[in-house]
Parts: C-alpha cells; sequence; structure tokens
C-alpha cells in the first residue's frame, strides 16, 4: 500500500504542491511548455541539490545562487556564492521549507570565496555538511561542517579536509556503514591543475589535454570514521567504454566535467555526472564504489542554462532525480531546483531524462 502510494500519488501530490509553493509566478511559468517541472521554491535562488531523507523527511542541500556582478567566464565567474541555506520538505512533498542561513563562508577561517555545490551526511547523530570553498590562494578545498540538525547551523572545522581539492563532494554512505567521499570538476572546478598530484597553476587552463588521451577523471576518497578526514589516499574512478577502453578527451558527449554522485540500485553502483560543455547528464555503472564504471547513456538531457547538476533519491519505491534550470531568472547564475521522477528498467538501464522541451538535442 505504502509503495503503491509513492509511485501512483506523490509524483502528483508533489506537482501540485510544488505549483501551489510558488504560487502566481509558477503559475505563470507553468505555463510555458518548455519545462516538465515547476521549481521548488521561488524565495531564493538554488542550484546543485544534494538530497538526502533524514528523520524521515527530505532534506536538500543546494548552492544559494546570488548576484554578484561576477562576469560570466569559462571559470565560473559568474558563480560567487557566500552561504548555505538548506531546503526541506515532507515525503509526500508538502511543507517545502527553506531553513535561515545555515554556513556562511565569513564564518569558515580558510576559506574567501565560492561556496559551490554542497552535499551532506549522518552518523551517530551528527550532521555532516560538505562543501567547497575557494582559499587565501584561490585553490577550491573541500571543507566539512558539523551540526546537531540537518538544517543547521553548521560548525565548520577550522581547517580545510586534508590533501583535499577540487569541487563538488557528494558523500554515499555505502549499505555496510562505509563512507566515501566523491568529487572533482574541470574547467573552473580546478582538477585539470591537479593532474600531477600537486596543484600547478600552469595546468592546462581548460581540459586542453590531447584529445586523444583519456579524460581527467573524478575523484574517491573513503572516509574516517569520524566522517571529517579522508581515510586513504585519494584515487581516479576509471570511466570506461563498453569495451573497456577509456572515456577520451575528445569525447564530449560521455567524457567526465563536473558533479559526480553515486546511487546504489540491486548491488549496482551508478555513477552519474555532468558532462559540462556539452550539458547532458550522463551515467556508468559499477559493481563496487570505486568502480571502474562502464558508461551506459544519458540521464537528462540539457536543462535551460548551462550547468546541470543532481542528485538522486529513493523515497519508499520511487526514485527522484533533483535537478536544476533557469526557468525562474533566464540566467545561468540565477538557478532554481526542481525535481522528478524516474525509473530503473528490468536491466537496470535508465532511459534518457527530457525536463526541458527548449533544446534541439538529439534523443
Ligand atoms: O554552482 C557552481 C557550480 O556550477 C557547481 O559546483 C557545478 O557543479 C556547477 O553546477
Amino acid at each position: 500500500m505504502f509503495n503503491k502510494f509513492f509511485s501512483i500519488f506523490l509524483p502528483l501530490l508533489v506537482v501540485f504542491v510544488s505549483m501551489s509553493s510558488c504560487g502566481q509566478l509558477s503559475e505563470q511559468l507553468n505555463s510555458n511548455p518548455d519545462f516538465l517541472n515547476t521549481p521548488l521554491v521561488s524565495e531564493i535562488f538554488t542550484a546543485d541539490p544534494s538530497a538526502h531523507i533524514f528523520n524521515n523527511r527530505i532534506y536538500i542541500y543546494a548552492s544559494h545562487d546570488i548576484e554578484s556582478g561576477g562576469i560570466e567566464d569559462d571559470s565560473g565567474n559568474h558563480f560567487n556564492m557566500i552561504d548555505y541555506q538548506v531546503l526541506s520538505m515532507n515525503l509526500d512533498g508538502s511543507d517545502v521549507r527553506v531553513h535561515p542561513v545555515g554556513l556562511s563562508v565569513d564564518d569558515v577561517p580558510w576559506a574567501k570565496s565560492k561556496f559551490w555545490a554542497p552535499d551532506a551526511a549522518y552518523k551517530d547523530g551528527t550532521y555532516y555538511l560538505y562543501y567547497p570553498a575557494k582559499d587565501a590562494d584561490n585553490i577550491f578545498r573541500l571543507g566539512v561542517a558539523t551540526s546537531d540538525k540537518p538544517e543547521g547551523p553548521f560548525t565548520p572545522q577550522p581547517e580545510p579536509m586534508k590533501d583535499s581539492y577540487s569541487i563538488d563532494p557528494a558523500v554515499f554512505v555505502d549499505d555496510d556503514g562505509s563512507a566515501y567521499i566523491y568529487y572533482g570538476g574541470i574547467w573552473g572546478g580546478q582538477l585539470q591543475r591537479w593532474e600531477n598530484g600537486s596543484y600547478d597553476e600552469n595546468g592546462s587552463l581548460k581540459d586542453m589535454g590531447i584529445p586523444e588521451n583519456p579524460a581527467i577523471l573524478p575523484r574517491i576518497a573513503k572516509l574516517s570514521d569520524d566522517m571529517l578526514e579522508f581515510s586513504e589516499e585519494v584515487k581516479q574512478i576509471e570511466i570506461l567504454d563498453k569495451d573497456g577502453n577509456p572515456i577520451l578527451t575528445k569525447d564530449l558527449d560521455r567524457r567526465f566535467f563536473e558533479a559526480p554522485w553515486i546511487h546504489k540500485h540491486k548491488g549496482t553502483y551508478y555513477l552519474s555526472y555532468s558532462t559540462g560543455d556539452t550539458h547532458l547528464l550522463a551515467y556508468a555503472t559499477g559493481d563496487n564504489p570505486y568502480g571502474p564504471f562502464t558508461y551506459q547513456g544519458v540521464l537528462n538531457e540539457p536543462v535551460q542554462g548551462w550547468t546541470n547538476h543532481h542528485s538522486t533519491l529513493k523515497v519508499g519505491d520511487q526514485w527522484f532525480l533533483f535537478y536544476h534550470d533557469t526557468e525562474i531568472s533566464g540566467k545561468t547564475h540565477l538557478r532554481n531546483v526542481k525535481f522528478t521522477t524516474f525509473i530503473h528498467n528490468e536491466d537496470g538501464t535508465i532511459d534518457p531524462m527530457k525536463t526541458y522541451f527548449g533544446s534541439d538535442w538529439r534523443f
């Protein structure tokens, strides 16, 4: 009965509640046939949603987009976020809330700017917020902050996680309780500056490596028992094609760009990620948290806006994709979080989702 409720009524209820929570603005926007779903909130701009269930409620850890006047460029100069505000809602999609500021860049001794895509995890009564920020040398590092409440306020650790770099942390807790942090992003995310194991500002300014070479890869490390540090040396996560060959730098539709996320379905690990300048979410599968992962296909076609960043969440028996687009603002740096449902086919594949109909994407 519970499962039937979730699979049949929840999506409908969710659409209704989303529409009503955004009021007249959403009703107008919803008349635009280009967009399949409505923004979850319209009080603030939100992006890069990482959704989790804590205490029988859905919590969404998102970037809080603001207008900072930064001129748009390939390094993400226009994304100058300064704090995090957690979103939450009931499991049936009701009671959508925007919580007060949970962490500000001014509270973090080592962080100077750019609170980009965060994630969160829970262990033994403590909630952990993982986030990237630029330090005083303009190098992206990953930080952790803790709270006894899922929405914060969060108390930051005084230093970044040791040996951390780049952006877009996503923490996956496996069935045996082991926690892994996945991260990385190229171009503005600086991953290309770490190819030799230490920071090289003169590393390729984009991912302009040799087109025939394997693409730059996302990173993984197991977390320590206290969830605050890496407990092992960082590893690269291989993404292979179906013949077992690495995806190449020139393969812009399939190569990793940013936003790694992991979910597990029937024992298979699904690594999904953004392809950046081709604006897709792609997914690859593996049989353990470290991979290698084999490319399977497109998860979400391009949304409106340059970035495409997401998370997946199982509520009851129903899987949800949380993502963002720019429906409210029409501006790449002022995004709004949305969600939709998806299924895994019998053979484990996921059909490409189409959440925006304004593109001429070729599926
Ligand atoms: O929100 C800033 C950056 O844009 C994120 O870290 C990337 O994943 C992209 O969505």
